[in-house]
């Protein structure tokens, strides 16, 4: 305990928020129990610290958080993004199971981490900064989050969430019903207005044949518009949002 709370006291000193510094003391911790040899507390300390920043210098992670009202489609389609982005550019993916209010949103995303074979954890399980370095060469991780509400509801929630990633490059999608109308999504899209990280995805394009609202909404936003979501199969039905295809689909006459 003594050489725990010394090391914590060096950090501290050094100018290290104190939750950093009794996070990165608890992994040392339990990296020194794993190791059979006598091993350097203090080295472990430091190896874990560059582990931490040369993750989020070099390796250009990027955390995506899908938010979104209830049932928009928020973890169908972190499960068609992380197919997509395996199958497509070949990316290695991560998934954060950060929807703790539906325990049915776990299993869901479990099952289908287990078929695809990608690593998955439930963020109340594990630190994310403990689950990126578990799983070097990650360059996406995928967050599955609590359906937006209103602002009270989410707030405190959100902001923890987002905050405990803020040492990586950090994008938001919002995932939106093509069925679903401005005037009922303004008060979550007022909610993202100044942050510039944001993109609008567009789910259930197979539900309507009318698809103006997307226009309102993106006019309204002002964010732009990333990908778009079209069936319910998990390993299709997804892509980039083609402005084309978009414009083709509006009946003129
Ligand atoms: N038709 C159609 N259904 C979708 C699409 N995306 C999601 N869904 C369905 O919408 C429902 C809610 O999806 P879910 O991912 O659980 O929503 P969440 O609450 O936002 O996580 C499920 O039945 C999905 O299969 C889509 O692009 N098209
Ligand atoms: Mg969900």
């Amino acid at each position: 305990m003594k050489k725990e709370r010394e090391t914590l006291e060096i950090l501290i000193a050094n100018g290290i928020d104190k939750n950093y510094a009794k996070d990165i003391v608890l992994r040392a911790c339990l990296s020194a129990m794993d190791d059979s040899e006598d091993i350097d507390y203090m080295d472990e300390v430091r190896k874990l610290m560059i582990r931490d920043l040369g993750d989020s210098v070099s390796s250009g992670l990027e955390i995506l958080f899908f938010v979104g009202p209830t049932g928009s489609g928020k973890t169908t389609t972190v499960a068609k993004m992380a197919s997509w982005l395996s199958l497509t550019v070949e990316s290695s993916v991560g998934i954060i199971a950060a929807d703790a209010y539906r325990a049915a949103a776990t299993e869901q995303i479990e099952a289908f981490t287990k078929i695809m074979d990608k690593p998955c954890i439930e963020i109340n399980d594990m630190s994310p900064a403990q689950f990126i370095s578990d799983h070097p060469g990650m360059k996406q991780v995928l967050v599955d989050t609590q359906a937006y509400t209103s602002r009270e509801n989410w707030s405190d929630y959100f902001t923890k969430l987002y905050d405990s990633f803020q040492n990586y490059k950090r994008k938001i999608i919002m995932v939106l019903p093509a069925t679903g109308r401005l005037h009922n999504l303004k008060n979550m899209i007022d909610y993202f207005k100044h942050n510039d990280e944001v993109s609008l995805l567009f789910t259930k394009l197979d539900e309507t044949d009318i698809y103006g609202e997307i226009y309102n909404i993106q006019k309204y936003s002002g964010k732009p518009i990333s990908y778009v979501s079209f069936g319910q199969d998990v390993l299709s039905d997804f892509g980039p949002f083609k402005l084309h295809k978009w414009a083709n689909a509006l009946k003129m006459q």
